[in-house]
Protein backbone atom coordinates (compact mmCIF):
# COMPACT_ATOMS: atom_id res chain seq x y z
CA UNK A 1 0.00 0.00 0.00
CA UNK A 2 1.16 3.49 -0.66
CA UNK A 3 1.09 5.86 2.48
CA UNK A 4 -1.22 8.20 -0.17
CA UNK A 5 -3.84 5.51 0.06
CA UNK A 6 -4.30 6.74 4.33
CA UNK A 7 -5.79 10.23 3.12
CA UNK A 8 -7.38 9.30 -0.18
CA UNK A 9 -9.80 6.69 2.01
CA UNK A 10 -10.02 9.33 5.17
CA UNK A 11 -11.28 11.65 1.91
CA UNK A 12 -13.81 9.18 0.70
CA UNK A 13 -15.21 8.57 4.53
CA UNK A 14 -15.91 12.39 4.66
CA UNK A 15 -17.10 12.56 0.95
CA UNK A 16 -19.65 9.76 1.34
CA UNK A 17 -20.35 9.84 5.13
CA UNK A 18 -20.83 6.33 6.03
CA UNK A 19 -23.84 4.97 8.05
CA UNK A 20 -21.81 3.18 10.31
CA UNK A 21 -24.50 0.21 12.81
CA UNK A 22 -22.27 0.13 16.43
CA UNK A 23 -23.53 -2.46 18.67
CA UNK A 24 -21.33 -1.58 21.26
CA UNK A 25 -20.82 -1.34 25.10
CA UNK A 26 -21.87 1.24 27.81
CA UNK A 27 -18.88 2.75 28.47
CA UNK A 28 -17.34 3.86 24.96
CA UNK A 29 -20.79 4.52 23.26
CA UNK A 30 -20.52 7.85 23.27
CA UNK A 31 -16.94 8.56 22.53
CA UNK A 32 -17.78 6.52 19.75
CA UNK A 33 -20.51 8.08 18.07
CA UNK A 34 -17.98 11.53 18.58
CA UNK A 35 -14.97 10.06 16.90
CA UNK A 36 -16.96 8.81 14.19
CA UNK A 37 -18.71 11.91 13.41
CA UNK A 38 -15.00 13.67 13.98
CA UNK A 39 -13.54 11.65 10.86
CA UNK A 40 -16.78 12.49 8.74
CA UNK A 41 -18.62 9.12 9.04
CA UNK A 42 -22.22 8.59 10.41
CA UNK A 43 -22.73 6.74 13.51
CA UNK A 44 -25.60 5.09 14.39
CA UNK A 45 -25.91 2.40 17.62
CA UNK A 46 -28.76 0.37 17.63
CA UNK A 47 -28.61 -3.16 19.47
CA UNK A 48 -32.08 -3.81 20.22
CA UNK A 49 -32.46 -7.55 18.48
CA UNK A 50 -36.14 -6.21 16.98
CA UNK A 51 -33.95 -3.81 14.70
CA UNK A 52 -30.80 -5.28 14.42
CA UNK A 53 -31.03 -6.49 10.94
CA UNK A 54 -33.27 -3.74 9.25
CA UNK A 55 -30.41 -1.14 10.72
CA UNK A 56 -26.94 -3.94 9.43
CA UNK A 57 -28.91 -3.90 6.14
CA UNK A 58 -28.94 0.01 6.15
CA UNK A 59 -25.21 0.53 6.90
CA UNK A 60 -22.12 0.56 5.41
CA UNK A 61 -20.16 -0.94 7.89
CA UNK A 62 -21.24 -3.15 11.09
CA UNK A 63 -19.00 -3.00 14.65
CA UNK A 64 -19.47 -5.68 17.22
CA UNK A 65 -18.15 -4.92 20.44
CA UNK A 66 -18.14 -7.12 23.37
CA UNK A 67 -17.45 -4.99 25.98
CA UNK A 68 -20.21 -5.20 28.11
CA UNK A 69 -22.32 -7.90 26.47
CA UNK A 70 -25.62 -9.33 27.47
CA UNK A 71 -27.97 -12.69 26.58
CA UNK A 72 -29.79 -9.81 24.29
CA UNK A 73 -27.13 -7.87 22.95
CA UNK A 74 -25.35 -11.28 21.85
CA UNK A 75 -28.60 -12.27 19.68
CA UNK A 76 -28.36 -8.56 18.56
CA UNK A 77 -25.06 -9.05 17.08
CA UNK A 78 -25.47 -12.39 15.76
CA UNK A 79 -28.68 -11.23 13.53
CA UNK A 80 -26.95 -7.76 12.53
CA UNK A 81 -24.01 -9.52 11.46
CA UNK A 82 -25.79 -12.59 9.39
CA UNK A 83 -28.31 -9.37 8.28
CA UNK A 84 -25.12 -7.74 6.95
CA UNK A 85 -23.26 -10.97 5.51
CA UNK A 86 -26.43 -11.20 3.18
CA UNK A 87 -25.95 -7.85 2.12
CA UNK A 88 -22.04 -8.08 1.68
CA UNK A 89 -21.70 -5.59 4.06
CA UNK A 90 -18.50 -5.64 6.00
CA UNK A 91 -18.35 -6.40 9.78
CA UNK A 92 -15.97 -5.73 12.46
CA UNK A 93 -15.57 -7.44 15.74
CA UNK A 94 -14.08 -6.27 18.52
CA UNK A 95 -13.73 -9.02 21.38
CA UNK A 96 -13.02 -6.77 24.59
CA UNK A 97 -12.23 -8.65 27.21
CA UNK A 98 -12.14 -12.21 25.32
CA UNK A 99 -10.11 -14.77 27.34
CA UNK A 100 -11.36 -12.77 30.95
CA UNK A 101 -14.46 -15.27 31.62
CA UNK A 102 -15.28 -17.89 29.90
CA UNK A 103 -18.71 -16.44 28.94
CA UNK A 104 -16.89 -13.87 26.57
CA UNK A 105 -14.90 -16.74 25.07
CA UNK A 106 -17.81 -18.57 24.72
CA UNK A 107 -19.79 -15.74 23.13
CA UNK A 108 -16.72 -15.19 20.84
CA UNK A 109 -17.15 -18.54 19.59
CA UNK A 110 -20.76 -18.28 19.16
CA UNK A 111 -19.93 -14.91 17.08
CA UNK A 112 -17.44 -16.48 15.09
CA UNK A 113 -19.35 -19.66 14.02
CA UNK A 114 -22.83 -17.45 12.78
CA UNK A 115 -21.01 -14.53 11.50
CA UNK A 116 -18.46 -13.70 8.80
CA UNK A 117 -16.14 -11.00 9.70
CA UNK A 118 -14.12 -8.85 7.76
CA UNK A 119 -12.03 -7.31 10.04
CA UNK A 120 -11.15 -8.85 14.01
CA UNK A 121 -9.36 -5.72 16.32
CA UNK A 122 -8.44 -6.58 19.56
CA UNK A 123 -4.95 -5.84 21.83
CA UNK A 124 -2.71 -9.37 21.83
CA UNK A 125 -4.07 -11.30 24.71
CA UNK A 126 -7.74 -11.07 22.89
CA UNK A 127 -6.72 -12.19 19.72
CA UNK A 128 -4.51 -14.95 21.64
CA UNK A 129 -7.72 -15.84 23.61
CA UNK A 130 -9.97 -16.49 20.18
CA UNK A 131 -7.45 -18.92 19.08
CA UNK A 132 -7.42 -20.72 22.06
CA UNK A 133 -3.80 -19.21 23.08
CA UNK A 134 -4.11 -18.90 26.58
CA UNK A 135 -2.48 -15.22 27.10
CA UNK A 136 -2.94 -13.06 30.19
CA UNK A 137 -5.62 -10.75 30.32
CA UNK A 138 -6.53 -8.31 33.03
CA UNK A 139 -10.34 -7.57 32.82
CA UNK A 140 -10.19 -5.73 29.15
CA UNK A 141 -6.80 -5.16 29.47
CA UNK A 142 -3.81 -6.92 27.68
CA UNK A 143 -1.65 -8.57 30.48
CA UNK A 144 2.28 -9.19 30.43
CA UNK A 145 3.45 -10.09 26.85
CA UNK A 146 4.14 -13.51 26.31
CA UNK A 147 4.69 -14.19 22.65
CA UNK A 148 5.46 -12.73 19.13
CA UNK A 149 2.80 -10.24 17.84
CA UNK A 150 3.68 -10.59 14.31
CA UNK A 151 3.30 -14.51 14.50
CA UNK A 152 0.12 -14.02 16.60
CA UNK A 153 -1.83 -11.73 13.63
CA UNK A 154 -0.90 -13.80 10.80
CA UNK A 155 -2.07 -17.16 12.61
CA UNK A 156 -4.86 -15.76 13.39
CA UNK A 157 -5.76 -14.23 10.11
CA UNK A 158 -5.15 -17.71 8.71
CA UNK A 159 -7.03 -19.38 11.72
CA UNK A 160 -10.56 -16.94 11.36
CA UNK A 161 -9.65 -16.84 7.57
CA UNK A 162 -10.20 -12.91 7.91
CA UNK A 163 -7.78 -9.75 8.29
CA UNK A 164 -6.53 -9.81 11.89
CA UNK A 165 -5.48 -6.13 13.74
CA UNK A 166 -3.06 -6.55 16.88
CA UNK A 167 -2.62 -3.67 18.76
CA UNK A 168 -0.71 -2.28 21.03
CA UNK A 169 3.03 0.02 21.40
CA UNK A 170 2.93 -1.41 17.28
CA UNK A 171 0.02 -2.23 15.55
CA UNK A 172 -0.14 -4.99 13.63
CA UNK A 173 -1.97 -5.81 10.49
CA UNK A 174 -2.38 -9.08 8.42
CA UNK A 175 -4.52 -11.16 5.93
CA UNK A 176 -2.07 -14.37 6.91
CA UNK A 177 0.04 -13.74 3.89
CA UNK A 178 0.73 -10.14 3.97
CA UNK A 179 1.70 -8.54 7.18
CA UNK A 180 1.56 -5.21 7.87
CA UNK A 181 3.26 -3.27 11.17
CA UNK A 182 2.64 0.44 11.76
CA UNK A 183 4.29 2.37 14.09
CA UNK A 184 1.94 5.27 15.11
CA UNK A 185 0.24 6.18 18.44
CA UNK A 186 0.97 7.19 21.51
CA UNK A 187 1.46 5.65 25.30
CA UNK A 188 -1.48 8.17 26.60
CA UNK A 189 -3.98 6.62 24.48
CA UNK A 190 -4.09 3.73 27.18
CA UNK A 191 -4.76 5.69 29.63
CA UNK A 192 -8.08 6.87 28.11
CA UNK A 193 -11.36 4.25 28.09
CA UNK A 194 -12.70 3.51 24.57
CA UNK A 195 -9.36 4.13 22.67
CA UNK A 196 -9.35 0.59 21.29
CA UNK A 197 -13.53 0.56 20.79
CA UNK A 198 -13.22 3.63 19.23
CA UNK A 199 -10.47 2.25 17.01
CA UNK A 200 -12.46 -0.61 16.17
CA UNK A 201 -15.08 1.57 14.42
CA UNK A 202 -12.98 3.55 12.68
CA UNK A 203 -11.98 0.44 11.03
CA UNK A 204 -15.24 -0.02 10.33
CA UNK A 205 -15.76 3.19 8.78
CA UNK A 206 -12.43 2.70 6.68
CA UNK A 207 -14.00 -0.78 5.61
CA UNK A 208 -17.03 1.20 4.43
CA UNK A 209 -14.92 2.84 1.74
CA UNK A 210 -12.69 0.26 0.41
CA UNK A 211 -12.95 -3.71 0.18
CA UNK A 212 -9.51 -4.23 0.24
CA UNK A 213 -9.72 -4.53 4.19
CA UNK A 214 -6.07 -4.97 4.53
CA UNK A 215 -5.36 -1.74 3.18
CA UNK A 216 -8.88 -0.06 4.59
CA UNK A 217 -7.53 -1.77 8.32
CA UNK A 218 -3.72 -0.44 8.17
CA UNK A 219 -5.53 2.92 6.33
CA UNK A 220 -7.16 3.58 9.60
CA UNK A 221 -4.58 2.91 12.15
CA UNK A 222 -1.68 5.17 10.74
CA UNK A 223 -4.99 7.99 10.54
CA UNK A 224 -5.48 7.04 13.95
CA UNK A 225 -1.86 7.69 15.20
CA UNK A 226 -1.24 9.97 14.02
CA UNK A 227 -4.34 12.12 15.29
CA UNK A 228 -2.84 10.43 18.45
CA UNK A 229 0.38 11.97 17.75
CA UNK A 230 -0.43 15.37 17.41
CA UNK A 231 -3.11 15.57 20.13
CA UNK A 232 -0.45 14.38 22.62
CA UNK A 233 2.07 16.68 21.62
CA UNK A 234 -0.41 19.89 21.62
CA UNK A 235 -1.53 18.54 25.15
CA UNK A 236 1.72 17.80 26.83
CA UNK A 237 1.64 17.56 30.29
CA UNK A 238 -1.68 18.34 30.41
CA UNK A 239 -2.89 14.56 31.10
CA UNK A 240 -5.76 12.31 29.62
CA UNK A 241 -8.79 14.24 30.05
CA UNK A 242 -6.86 16.86 27.52
CA UNK A 243 -5.87 14.49 25.37
CA UNK A 244 -9.23 12.91 25.09
CA UNK A 245 -10.76 16.23 24.32
CA UNK A 246 -7.91 17.10 21.58
CA UNK A 247 -7.73 13.75 20.00
CA UNK A 248 -11.46 14.35 19.16
CA UNK A 249 -10.43 17.37 17.76
CA UNK A 250 -7.47 15.38 15.66
CA UNK A 251 -9.80 13.04 13.97
CA UNK A 252 -11.29 16.00 12.60
CA UNK A 253 -8.43 17.88 11.94
CA UNK A 254 -5.50 15.49 10.77
CA UNK A 255 -4.13 16.58 6.86
CA UNK A 256 -2.91 15.29 4.24
CA UNK A 257 0.83 16.53 4.16
CA UNK A 258 0.66 15.67 8.53
CA UNK A 259 -0.26 11.95 7.18
CA UNK A 260 2.67 11.93 5.12
CA UNK A 261 5.42 13.51 7.63
CA UNK A 262 3.92 11.37 10.30
CA UNK A 263 2.94 7.87 8.87
CA UNK A 264 5.08 5.33 9.32
CA UNK A 265 4.27 1.29 8.25
CA UNK A 266 6.41 -1.63 6.36
CA UNK A 267 5.10 -4.55 4.98
CA UNK A 268 6.75 -8.24 5.49
P1 LIG B 1 -6.08 -2.48 25.99
O1 LIG B 1 -7.39 -2.66 26.64
O2 LIG B 1 -5.08 -3.55 26.23
O3 LIG B 1 -5.55 -1.08 26.22
P2 LIG B 1 -7.37 -1.66 23.59
O4 LIG B 1 -8.50 -2.45 23.06
O5 LIG B 1 -7.70 -0.42 24.34
O6 LIG B 1 -6.41 -2.58 24.43
P3 LIG B 1 -4.97 -0.76 22.40
O7 LIG B 1 -4.10 -1.93 22.13
O8 LIG B 1 -4.66 0.06 23.59
O9 LIG B 1 -6.49 -1.23 22.39
O10 LIG B 1 -4.97 0.13 21.08
C1 LIG B 1 -5.67 1.35 20.97
C2 LIG B 1 -4.73 2.36 20.31
O11 LIG B 1 -3.68 2.67 21.24
C3 LIG B 1 -4.04 1.85 19.06
O12 LIG B 1 -4.02 2.88 18.11
C4 LIG B 1 -2.62 1.53 19.52
O13 LIG B 1 -1.67 1.73 18.50
C5 LIG B 1 -2.42 2.55 20.62
N1 LIG B 1 -1.46 2.14 21.64
C6 LIG B 1 -1.66 1.24 22.64
N2 LIG B 1 -0.55 1.11 23.41
C7 LIG B 1 0.37 1.96 22.89
C8 LIG B 1 1.73 2.29 23.22
N3 LIG B 1 2.34 1.74 24.26
N4 LIG B 1 2.36 3.19 22.44
C9 LIG B 1 1.75 3.77 21.39
N5 LIG B 1 0.48 3.52 21.02
C10 LIG B 1 -0.21 2.62 21.75
N1 LIG C 1 -15.13 -2.38 30.59
C1 LIG C 1 -15.90 -3.03 29.74
S1 LIG C 1 -15.81 -2.45 28.16
C2 LIG C 1 -14.65 -1.29 28.62
C3 LIG C 1 -14.40 -1.39 29.98
C4 LIG C 1 -13.48 -0.53 30.77
C5 LIG C 1 -14.05 -0.34 27.65
C6 LIG C 1 -12.81 -0.93 27.03
O1 LIG C 1 -12.32 -0.06 26.05
P1 LIG C 1 -10.93 -0.28 25.33
O2 LIG C 1 -11.10 0.49 24.08
O3 LIG C 1 -10.77 -1.74 25.08
O4 LIG C 1 -9.85 0.29 26.22
MG1 LIG D 1 -7.40 0.51 26.07
MG1 LIG E 1 -10.27 -3.05 23.77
Amino acid sequence: MEKGKVYALLKRVKETNPLIHNITNIVVANFSANGLLALGASPVMADAVEEAAEMAKAAAAVVLNMGTLNRESVEAMITAGKSANESETPVILDPVGVGATSYRTQAAQRLLQEVKFSIIRGNAAEIANLIGEKWEIKGVDAGNMKGDVLTLAANAAKRLNTVVVVTGKEDVISNGMLTNVVHNGHPILTKVTGTGCLLSAVVGAFAAVEKNHLDAATAALIFYGVAAEIAANKTDEQGPGSFQIEFINQLSLVSSSEIDLYGSFYTI
